[in-house]
């Protein structure tokens, strides 16, 4: 029930790139096939509690056999991107030496398959799923990781440095960081503030060894990146301590990644607000010029924005910035409260702010001149089903798309150098500790069967992606 154009919409910049994002664990399933051996997300998974209704990604949307359909699916919406991520442990089952040639192919199959359709790989190296094996030596708190990811970086960059152009070393390093060692939420599951800063350094590290690895094997013209979950924060009141309250969110949330990658500094504020937790002296002479090298684009996946105040001075304590947890993730920052932003929300009781995405792009722009940014996620879960009809309906995405398409658009009229929109997610997936209740995906996925339903909004995105222009209405 396609509407017709009515030539009212938003251009967007020639060669500006429509994509779709998804992670290897959220889509690949096939956890035991061809030398993979379990990651820190196989184990917390699998641990009674940890995600709803015992959802694992054993198969997920059992991507690795389905791959071929999957990129054939994406031809057919006219994507021109395709963001995914790589099986640390099917490519380094025990995270360290040779690498496995059966994974190592099935991601040259799929970026084969994405070139012959014309459309543009971008690869993340970590999204989330360290393997096993090095979590039993420590983890991310442990510096060693660091290393381990470089090597890992450095095989994946001769694997297919021929076919992909542009490099994503990290997808969200805060969440691996304080929801991971922090609030317990996502894998390995422990709650430890010390152990998050540490964490934060090393994946600071692991990024910095990263794109020297990538660097010293890809082509010149390969371009080198990270995806920043950058929190948009704001201050419930003017009030001064509601303004201490979002300057230290700021710190732990923003700055603890864009300090060391982006200036080749830690914040002496997030240093001090966290003294009393670690003395730091895990960041050792030489590692802030490791971390600080120069980065081709940064990545922004926004969501939602970040309401605080100081601890007792809020009225609505609608959220708790927590998750399912008794432990804060916000190491340092007790003395915060977070708050329900005004506005209707997702499934995931996410508030829709197209706002807070220009202004947050805004903001990356005035703090860091002349970057290249992607939007390397955004959308939206609602409960999405199939009609009587075999149609999947879903107007409340397309104008959760349109809403933040268009902030997008105003960031570039007012100067930000914006080079492309990834919609979170391709396909319904893994929702992490949500498990399959939560569906973000463009395409829906009917688990009992793997069978691929593109949304109606999938139809709409389709036609944006086609043209360059986002409708206005319809
Ligand atoms: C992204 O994470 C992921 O990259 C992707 O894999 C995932 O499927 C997608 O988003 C949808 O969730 O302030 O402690 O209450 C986004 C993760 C969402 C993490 C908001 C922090 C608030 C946590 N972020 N969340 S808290």
């Amino acid at each position: 029930s396609a509407r017709p154009h009515t030539g009212n919409g938003l251009v967007f910049p020639p060669g500006f790139l429509w994509g779709a994002a998804t992670a290897a664990y959220q889509v690949e399933g096939a956890v035991a096939e061809d030398g993979r051996t379990p990651s820190i997300w196989d184990t917390f998974s699998h641990t009674p509690g940890k995600v709803r209704n015992g959802d694992t990604g054993d198969t997920a949307v059992d991507h690795y056999h389905r791959m071929p359909e999957d990129v054939a699916l994406m031809a057919g919406l006219g994507l021109g991107a395709y963001r995914f991520s790589v099986s640390w442990p099917r490519v380094q089952p025990t995270g360290r030496g040779p690498a496995v040639q059966k994974g190592l192919d099935f991601y040259r199959r799929l970026t084969d398959e994405l070139l012959d359709k014309g459309i543009q790989p971008v690869v993340t190296l970590y999204h989330w799923d360290l393997p096993q094996h090095l979590e039993d030596a420590g983890g991310w708190p442990e510096r060693a990781t660091a290393q381990r990811f470089a090597e890992y970086a450095g095989i994946m960059a001769d694997a297919l440095g021929d076919r992909v152009k542009l490099w994503t070393t990290l997808n969200e390093p805060w969440c691996s960081a304080f929801l991971g060692y922090g609030s317990g939420v996502h894998a390995p599951g422990r709650t430890e503030p010390a152990a998050t800063l540490r964490a934060a350094h090393h994946l600071n590290l692991a990024h910095g060894l990263g794109v020297q690895a990538l660097r010293a094997a890809l082509p010149s013209s390969a371009r080198t990146s990270v995806s920043l979950n950058l929190h948009h924060v704001r201050p419930l009141t003017d009030d001064p301590q509601d303004l201490d309250a979002a300057r230290r969110i700021d710190a732990i949330a923003n700055r603890v990644f864009t300090g060391p990658m982006l200036r080749g500094a830690y914040p002496e504020d997030l240093q001090a607000d966290t003294a009393h937790v670690d003395d730091w002296s895990f960041v050792r002479d030489g590692d802030l010029a490791q971390i600080h090298q120069p980065l081709d684009a940064l990545g922004v996946n926004y969501y939602s924005p970040t309401l605080v105040s100081a601890s007792g001075s809020g009225t609505d304590a609608g959220a708790d910035g927590h998750g399912a947890s008794d432990h804060s993730p916000w190491t340092g920052a007790d003395n915060v409260a977070f708050h329900r932003t005004p506005g209707g929300t997702t499934a995931m009781g996410w508030t829709i702010d197209p706002g807070g995405l220009e202004e947050l792009l805004l903001r990356v722009h005035a703090d860091f001149p002349g970057l290249t940014l992607y939007i390397t996620e955004n959308g939206a879960a609602f409960d999405d089903y199939v009609n009587p009809e075999g149609e999947v309906r879903d107007p409340e995405r397309i104008e959760y798309l349109r809403g933040h398409l268009a902030a997008a658009h105003r960031a570039i009229g007012a100067g930000v150098d914006l080079r492309g929109y990834f919609q979170w997610s391709l396909l319904d997936n893994f929702e992490w500790a949500y498990g399959y209740g939560k569906r973000f995906g463009a395409v829906y996925v009917d688990y009992a069967t793997q069978t691929r339903i593109p949304k109606a909004s999938a139809h709409w995105y389709s036609r944006v992606a086609r043209s360059g222009i986002v409708p206005l209405e319809g």
